[in-house]
């Protein structure tokens, strides 16, 4: 059954996997606070995604963001930048199609580090597994405001073969773009293919940190999860 899920590395928790943007916070809300809110409400890991910031900013928002990780026991990813995620000692980083191949990355960081990367089609997915991605963020799912997207969002029904491409891998793979707690039913239940790798979790970005209040909407994002997951 899709939504059977074969869970393997209990180690690592992707089920509700927040992107960060600071750009996104509505007024009066400072990012530390929102951050600590969805940690509270259930975020299972954090990636910090800086696409404006200089490196010295960056490197701030790292170092703050890995020590509230740490009081969660949240495992922090760094989106693009290996010497950040380096220099603030991040669990992971998060790689595009067009940044530091994975091999030469893992050259470059300590042993266990974890390594995500981006695929929007099916053939990314097969090069990303012969790289021995640890997880793939697969999308985007949806149109999504967050992001200028170059490609057309692959829809519930890109899945499918996509998260087929990994069978019998022990890669993860999250869902990113557009995922709401008004349309995470549909992601669930929409029809993913008869294959034994469903998703281990969704990423989101304006759904959380967009909102007034980030600890209920990540809770209500983990429960829907959750239960789907559950489900027959
Ligand atoms: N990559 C693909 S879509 C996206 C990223 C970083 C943004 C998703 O943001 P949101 O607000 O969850 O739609
Ligand atoms: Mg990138």
């Amino acid at each position: 059954h899709p939504l059977l899920h074969p869970t393997n590395d209990m180690s690592l928790d992707l089920s509700l996997y927040l992107v960060t943007d600071r750009t996104l916070l509505p007024p009066g809300k400072s990012y530390l606070e929102s951050l600590e809110q969805a940690l509270i409400g259930g975020v299972t890991v954090v990636q910090i995604r800086e696409k404006t910031a200089d490196t010295a900013e960056f490197l701030q928002v790292a170092q703050e963001s890995k020590a509230l990780c740490d009081r969660y026991n949240v495992p922090l990813i760094i989106n693009d930048r290996i010497d950040i995620a380096l220099a603030v000692g991040a669990q992971g980083v998060h790689l595009g199609q067009t940044d530091m191949p994975i091999q030469i990355a893992r050259k470059l960081l300590p042993k266990d580090t974890i390594i995500g990367i981006s695929c929007n089609t099916v053939d990314e997915v097969r090069l990303a597994r012969e790289s021995n991605a640890d997880y793939l963020g697969l999308g985007a799912v949806w149109d999504t405001q967050t992001k200028k997207l170059t490609k057309t969002p692959i829809g519930v029904r890109g899945l499918g073969p996509m998260l087929a491409a990994l069978d019998g891998s022990n890669i993860k793979a999250v869902a990113i773009g557009g995922i709401k707690s008004t349309n995470l039913a549909r992601l669930m239940h929409g029809s993913v293919s008869a294959t034994e790798h469903w998703l281990d979790g969704i990423a989101v970005v304006s759904d959380i940190i967009a909102r007034m209040d980030p600890q209920t909407a990540a809770y209500q994002l983990k429960s829907i999860f959750t239960a789907s997951r559950l489900a027959e």
